[in-house]
């Protein structure tokens, strides 16, 4: 495989959310939040799996970043539980919550790990939810007060702030497909709080200024680069269409104060005088997230992906080139600021045998995305850093336990932690890289 290089100063870090390895979630005055109530309900998650427990990390959290140091990353990037530190999502703060989070960034930087902090990682509090959530213009001021406050106690200390992680999964996943929390199933509904999402970033980022928060500023979007499955009109518009739904509907707001037109792009949502300024507030960095390619194909039946690099556990194509692709074209179409790879894995079917997990397939996952990242930043992309995602095994959403992205093992029985071979092998890249 092709030799890395990449700049001295370059962070390599390891990526994880609140919900997904916290547990703990009705100790210490946590309120309950969307995810907690969909988890619970009959049929919505992988046999019923909840994150009550997951990696435990409220608890295992000192001993977890011994576990981070030891990978010789210099970053981390984690999440609040917005419910934790108020439970309600308006009115109190719980200061056990936030105490919690101050312990959490004092062992990170104890350990010279730079805290990266994402604000919204899906996981709304229930008593907003309750009143319309994201549905609803309100949320986005209370998100507001809710960024203001944690900037005001964590800024100082961390590396950056982002508002929301990957607010397409939140608009479209738990709102128009009902895949994830809250699961609603209305595509009006769907854009109205991709609109809310957008706006609530802009709000915050204000907020956040305003008091002088100190930590860089950004948002986390996912992102694919999209291939028509042929030179048919009808594959090529789908492709058109795609990219926009996909990439341009989060990108264009933020730098181009106006939302994108495709063929066959005809849900819009209702947008105030005035909120497209507060939109596109200038950003101190940009998170990506990429894991695979969109195949446009309108063909009946589909033109099936090529999958010459295979599928990983979720099905999802391994396309590093599209990384490579989709950073070019993002870096041609806006004027960006610096870039973050903040999330980045593979899903594997890993076993623990005789306390090592052979996940060659990670490896090689790792590897070519490196090397599609080393190609953009050739090419004059500002990229200046990579997470992995994730650090642990932890609960996938609706797919519960069953799927596994860490590079270090989690046995859920007794929630030991062993490193894969994926773990040793980052540790040895970046150890050699420094
Ligand atoms: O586990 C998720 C994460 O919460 C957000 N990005 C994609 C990951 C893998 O599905």
């Amino acid at each position: 495989m092709s030799e890395l290089k990449f700049p001295p100063n370059f962070s390599w870090g390891v990526a994880t959310s609140a919900y997904q390895i916290e547990g703990a979630a009705a100790e210490d005055g946590r309120g309950p939040s969307i995810w907690d109530t969909f988890s619970h309900q009959p049929g919505k998650t992988f046999e019923g799996h909840t994150g009550d427990v997951a990696c435990d990390h409220y608890h295992r959290y000192d001993t977890d970043v011994d576990l981070i140091a030891s990978l010789g990353v210099d970053a981390y990037r984690f999440s609040i539980s917005w419910s934790r530190v108020q439970p309600k999502g308006h009115g109190a703060w719980n200061e056990k919550g936030l105490a919690f989070y101050d312990r959490l960034v004092d062992k990170l930087l104890s350990k010279g790990i730079k805290p990266h902090v994402t604000l919204y990682h899906w996981d709304l509090p229930q008593g907003l939810q309750d009143l319309g959530g994201w549905g609803s213009r309100d949320t986005t001021d209370c998100f507001a007060d809710y960024a203001d406050v944690m900037g005001r106690r964590l800024g100082d200390r961390v590396a950056s702030i982002c508002t929301h992680n990957e607010p397409w999964c939140t608009a479209h996943l738990g709102h128009h497909v009902g895949q994830f929390a809250p699961g609603n199933k209305d595509p009006q509904l769907a854009i109205q709080v991709a609109h809310h999402l957008l706006l609530s970033h802009g709000k915050a980022l204000q907020a956040m200024r305003a008091s002088g928060v100190k930590a860089p500023l950004g948002i986390v979007l996912n992102q694919s680069s999209v291939t028509a499955a042929t030179q048919s009109q009808a594959d090529r518009d789908s492709a058109e269409r795609q990219y926009a739904a996909f990439v341009r509907w989060y990108m264009d707001p933020i730098f181009l104060k106006r939302y994108p037109t495709a063929p066959g792009l005809s849900i819009y949502p209702t947008v105030s005088e005035n909120d497209f300024n507060t939109i596109a507030q200038p950003l101190d960095f940009l998170g990506i997230n990429y894991y695979t390619r969109i195949w446009a194909s309108e063909s009946s039946p589909p033109v099936p992906a090529p999958n010459a690099m295979g599928v990983n556990d979720m099905g999802w194509e391994t396309y590093p080139q599209g990384l490579s692709d989709l950073l070019r074209q993002i870096d041609r179409d806006y004027d960006l600021p610096p870039i973050y790879i903040t999330e980045n894995g593979f899903a594997g079917d890993d076993h623990l045998v005789g306390g090592k997990v052979a996940d060659s397939p990670r490896i090689a996952y790792v590897h070519t995305h490196l090397a599609a990242l080393q190609q953009a930043m050739e090419a004059g992309v500002d990229i200046r850093g990579y997470f992995y995602w994730s650090l642990f095994d932890n609960y996938e959403w609706n797919s519960g336990y069953a799927k596994r992205f860490g590079l270090v093992h989690v046995d859920y029985e007794n929630q030991q932690r062993t490193l894969k071979d994926s773990a040793h092998w980052y540790s040895d890249l970046i150890r050699k890289g420094r």
